[in-house]
């Protein structure tokens, strides 16, 4: 091998190496919540995505939360002004006040394809319409 052809190969697999670590950007669902839903409220996900989950609580009144069984099973990196908790049932959710806003950031965990609720467990907010649905998808 010549000296050209190594440092070829070098630059090539220094070039891999570094690609590999950024990974791709996550793909960012903008999240509004209002008296009384989630808008949008239907949020298809694919199975090992990386997603930013950016909750804005638009409401002039009311704290919202998101709770949803999902993230029990996915590893939650969360930034911005929020709680976090368990709901009395056992799910975890990510709690933003008035004016507030929040990101979650997760790789969508291999749960089966199909739909995994969310809802809001603030007060009646759930009862009153604050609920929606991930439709997981399998992965490519
Ligand atoms: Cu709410």
């Amino acid at each position: 091998m010549t000296l050209r052809r190594v440092l070829l190969a070098l630059a090539v697999a220094a070039f891999a190496v570094s690609a590999a670590g950024a990974g791709p950007a996550p793909r960012v669902i903008r999240v509004s919540m209002t008296s009384f839903k989630f808008e949008p409220n239907v949020i298809p996900l694919r199975q090992g995505e990386r997603v930013v989950l950016e909750l804005v609580n638009e409401d002039s009144q009311r704290p919202h939360n998101m709770a949803s069984e999902l993230f029990n099973e996915a590893e939650l990196t969360v930034r911005g002004e929020f709680r976090q908790g368990t709901t009395t049932d056992g799910r975890r959710f990510v709690f933003v006040d008035v004016g507030k806003r929040a990101e979650v950031e997760f790789t969508v965990p291999r749960v089966p394809a199909g739909q995994v609720a969310f809802l809001c467990s603030v007060g009646q907010h759930a009862a009153q319409g604050m609920t929606g649905a991930f439709v997981i998808r399998p992965a490519q």
